[in-house]
């Protein structure tokens, strides 16, 4: 059971990335970004979700291109990371990584699918042999899942017994492609051939995501095995930047799936939704005022 206390700051840290991520689409529309953005807008719970399982004095984060959540839920810097995807040298990469590249602590990014994930399991390698007690998490998209680099970066992991979780957000597409259309078979079921245990979760519900990153996360932990999490999720803007074919109906059909609403129903904080929002609001309208005023 989740206190009061607790829930609300889980849903603060929804409302801050969802915000933060409206922001950013606006300061892109304004071209008052350098280089692009991809925003998790939607897929709020997975990044809170998989973050409160964590070991944050140790674990690593491998991040990917939608990575904004993930972010703030491992550092809530939602100055630094405007700041750099503003391209300014006061950002957490001194305004050179953008938006795909931010790392900080154990969190890294990189914005070429699949190629994180063999660069994680060496982290989690490394790890290991230091006897760390360190957990590596590599965030994947569904589309990403069909790089070969990926089931290579999978057949080492559990050769070696490495300690990592593949955690896969599958928001059912990959840019503008559809899952049925380059994947064949079950995603969910890949990690079955090379003996790795799959936790799957409806990525729509936060406290659900919570328990199962946990087990994945203390399974990779106690048993020096990787995992896979499995998120299914959804997206409720487009790719990037108005890349968007999906069918309207679609999209309304998950907006009714809103993680931020489940949430704030399930531990009845409806009360406080409101209240969370206007501070979240106001927070980052003055973060980003500050940072707009400046460099103009
Ligand atoms: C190797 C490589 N190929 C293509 C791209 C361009 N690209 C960026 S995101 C993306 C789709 C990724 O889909 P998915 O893994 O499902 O993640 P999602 O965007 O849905 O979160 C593509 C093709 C890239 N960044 N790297
Ligand atoms: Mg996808």
């Amino acid at each position: 059971m989740i206190s009061k206390s607790k829930g609300l700051s889980l849903l603060e840290q929804m409302v801050t990335i969802r915000c933060t991520e409206e922001h950013l689409l606006e300061l892109f529309s304004k071209g008052h970004l350098n280089g692009t953005v991809h925003t998790c807008i939607g897929q709020e719970a997975c990044a809170v979700g998989l973050i409160s399982a964590l070991d944050l004095e140790k674990d690593i984060v491998f991040s990917n291109h939608r990575g904004h959540g993930h972010y703030i839920g491992y550092s809530d810097d939602v100055r630094g990371l405007i700041a750099e995807i503003m391209g300014r040298s006061d950002g957490v990469c001194r305004g050179i990584g953008g938006s795909q590249h931010v790392q900080t602590k154990n969190f890294y990014t990189n914005g070429i699918q699949g190629a994180s994930a063999p660069i994680s399991v060496g982290m989690a390698f490394a790890e290991k042999i230091s006897q760390t007690g360190a957990v590596t998490v590599v965030n994947l998209g569904d589309g990403t899942f069909g790089e070969g680099a990926v089931y290579e970066a999978m057949n080492i992991a559990a050769l070696w017994n490495i300690p990592i979780v593949f955690s896969v957000e599958d928001n059912r597409y990959a840019q503008t492609t559809p899952r049925h259309l380059q994947h064949a078979g079950d995603l969910s079921d890949r990690g079955k051939a090379f003996g790795i245990q799959v936790h799957k979760v409806d990525g729509m519900r936060l406290t659900n995501v919570m328990q199962t990153a946990k087990i994945a996360v203390d399974a990779a932990r106690s048993e020096h095995r990787p995992q896979i999490l499995y998120m299914e999720t959804y997206r409720f803007a487009s790719h990037s930047k108005g890349d968007d074919f999906r069918d309207l109906k679609e999209i309304e059909y998950y907006k009714n799936q809103d993680p931020i609403k489940q949430f704030s129903d399930e531990i009845g904080l409806n009360e406080n939704l409101q209240q969370v929002i206007d501070q979240a609001r106001h927070r980052i309208k003055a973060i980003v005022d500050e940072l707009i005023k400046d460099a103009l």
